[in-house]
């Protein structure tokens, strides 16, 4: 057995929410089938499995209705659990859909006291993410959406949000807590449409914030898939423009409700791509795993679920190491990317390039018929996944 090697270790930094290994099992047809997984208790799990870092929104961890002195045991008992095993906070996060107050949304709510509310109750979440050293908080709008577009012009929403966040990013450096904001997408669920349906969205509003620097993406495997689109090229785009700073790994269908399935279970080779992408470029952040395991299993089966997403992603590293250093693999690529007959340079505009490429001669029917070897290097990628090469 290769047991040794796909074992995690701390420097995969691979994490799992309070809210994944605890998960009950409910859905919206029936009620939960595992009893409560005390966050004690779940980080003694994290530490069995193998995983680096836990994460928590504020309620996971102290009740929503805790006296303060009941929420200064809970953060000292979990920090003696946190110190015992090992276990890392690098992400916190703060929820903002599960109490009826959120149903018209949080930041984009159209009561100004509901609004007001959500951010103090970040701001306190805030806190309790720094007493534990998290640098990263994540912020998703599960509820920052609407069933009927009568209820607010979407315009107005979108203020409200860039409001709200550059608040929060001035309560950051106001406490010293040097947190690096995290915003992830999701399209719909639980609202019918939720304002930033993307990671591309998020991007494209992170850049109008008044301290842009303090504010990147978290992607979603199953909330680019759920919109039908590439994680991998959402993720690309994040990094490329320095704003992937945390990311979450699960599996699901295209086209379905959010299934939150375990990694690399659902689209192994969309999961492969993803992984040798973050490896190819060097993501030096966590790996955050937050998905579920299936209604079906106890808590034995939720450490085979978690085992599972953690292998997955290491199998999945050594097919990209295995891939990168294929021989044909190589000579394919260079293949592809060597021009067939010289052309002028292109690269920052000028006066002489411009014209050197406006005067030539491009040869349209040599170009096209370059060959393109993409079955081949599409196939042997499925060899190297499927294990036979
Ligand atoms: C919720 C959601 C996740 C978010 C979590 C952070 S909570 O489980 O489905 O995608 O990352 O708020
Ligand atoms: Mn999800
Ligand atoms: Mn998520």
């Amino acid at each position: 057995m290769t047991k040794d090697k796909y074992q995690p270790q701390p420097q995969h930094k691979f994490t799992f929410g309070l809210w994944t290994v605890g998960n009950r099992g409910r859905d919206p047809f029936g009620d939960a089938v595992r009893p409560t997984l005390p966050p004690n208790d779940a980080v003694r799990m994290l530490a069995e499995v193998g995983a680096w870092g836990v994460n928590f929104h504020d309620n996971d961890l102290v009740p929503i209705d805790a006296t303060a002195q009941e929420r200064d045991r809970i953060v000292g008992e979990f920090r003696h659990v946190c110190e015992e095993t090992g276990i890392t906070v690098p992400m916190a996060t703060v929820n903002l859909f599960y109490e009826a107050v959120f149903r018209d949304g949080a930041f984009t709510a159209n009561d100004p006291s509901v609004r007001a509310y959500a951010l103090q109750k970040t701001m306190r979440a805030m806190d309790l993410g720094a007493e534990f050293g998290a640098k990263i908080f994540v912020l998703w709008g599960g509820r920052e959406g609407v069933e009927t577009d009568a209820c607010r012009r979407a315009d107005e929403a979108i203020k409200r949000l860039r409001e709200s966040l550059n608040y929060l990013c001035e309560y950051s450096l106001d406490q010293g807590y040097d947190y690096k904001f995290a915003l992830e997408a999701k399209p719909n669920e639980p609202r019918a449409d939720i304002y930033m349906p993307t990671t591309g969205a998020y991007l494209a509003l992170i850049s109008t914030l008044d301290k842009p620097e303090m504010v990147g993406v978290n992607p979603e495997v199953a909330h680019e898939h759920m919109a039908g689109l590439n994680m991998t090229h959402a993720v690309a785009q994040a990094w490329e423009s320095g704003k992937l700073f945390h990311i979450d790994l699960n599996d699901q269908v295209l086209g379905r409700y959010d299934q939150d399935l375990r990694f690399g279970s659902a689209n192994p080779k969309a999961a492969f791509w993803l992984v040798k992408f973050l490896e190819d470029v060097g993501y030096a952040g966590p790996r955050a795993f937050d998905a579920h395991a299936y209604r079906t299993e106890d808590y034995e089966g939720v450490k085979d679920f978690a085992r599972g997403c953690m292998r997955t992603y290491l199998v999945l590293k050594e097919k990209a190491a295995q891939w990168n250093a294929d021989a044909e693999i190589k000579a394919i690529l260079a293949e592809i990317n060597e021009p067939d007959e010289p052309s002028p340079n292109v690269g920052k505009f000028s006066k002489n390039g411009v014209q050197a490429l406006l005067a030539h001669d491009f040869d349209r029917q040599k170009l096209a018929a370059k060959k393109l070897s993409y079955e081949r290097l599409d196939q042997l990628t499925m060899d190297i996944l499927l294990g036979v090469r």
